[in-house]
């Protein structure tokens, strides 16, 4: 099974609703391989943003990203980067469609709760970014029969 990497962003974490994002990963039937807090430092998101350094924003964004510890989490599941992008909902929560995880969440284009890995490219770079090896656990939770059909776990 495929998997993807999530960062709770400090907006996240100081409004107390690690808990309500979570739940509704559990729900959904995504499994976590792997979950810890990190307090992030400018090396690290000039890397993991390296996209947007040049944006006249991104000291901010810094910032913003450094305010406070972070979650980081390895989600597993079928497809689970396009499934969970389209659960993150788009960039701008003013934007994004209710049901999605910002647009329930948040009102921001930067304070937007969450991060998620944007390609199956992306999500192996950015997994060995954030965490070791061992710090993954690719175990199988006993519904998956119940979360999946047979010929959906085939590869
Ligand atoms: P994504 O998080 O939806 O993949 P990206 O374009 O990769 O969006 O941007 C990474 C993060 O940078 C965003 O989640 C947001 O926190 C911040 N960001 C993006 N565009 C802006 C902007 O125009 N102003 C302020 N922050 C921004
Ligand atoms: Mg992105």
């Amino acid at each position: 099974m495929e998997q993807t990497l999530v960062i709770l962003k400090p907006s996240c974490v100081e409004r107390c609703l690690i808990g309500e994002v979570i739940s509704r990963i559990q729900n959904r039937g995504i499994i976590i391989t792997g979950m810890k807090m990190m307090q992030l430092n400018e090396e690290i998101l000039r890397e993991h943003y390296s996209h947007l350094v040049d944006k006249p924003f991104f000291p901010g964004l810094c910032a913003s990203m450094m305010a406070s510890p972070v979650v980081c989490m390895v989600l597993k599941g079928v497809d689970i980067v396009n499934v969970f992008r389209k659960m993150t909902g788009v960039t701008n929560g003013r934007n994004a469609e209710p049901g999605t995880l910002r647009g329930d969440f948040c009102m921001s284009g930067q304070a937007n709760i969450i991060h998620a890995s944007d390609s199956p490219e992306n999500a192996k770079i950015e997994i060995a970014r954030f965490f070791k090896p061992e710090e993954v656990f690719d175990y199988t939770p006993a519904n998956v029969n119940f979360i999946y059909g047979d010929d959906e776990l085939k590869n």
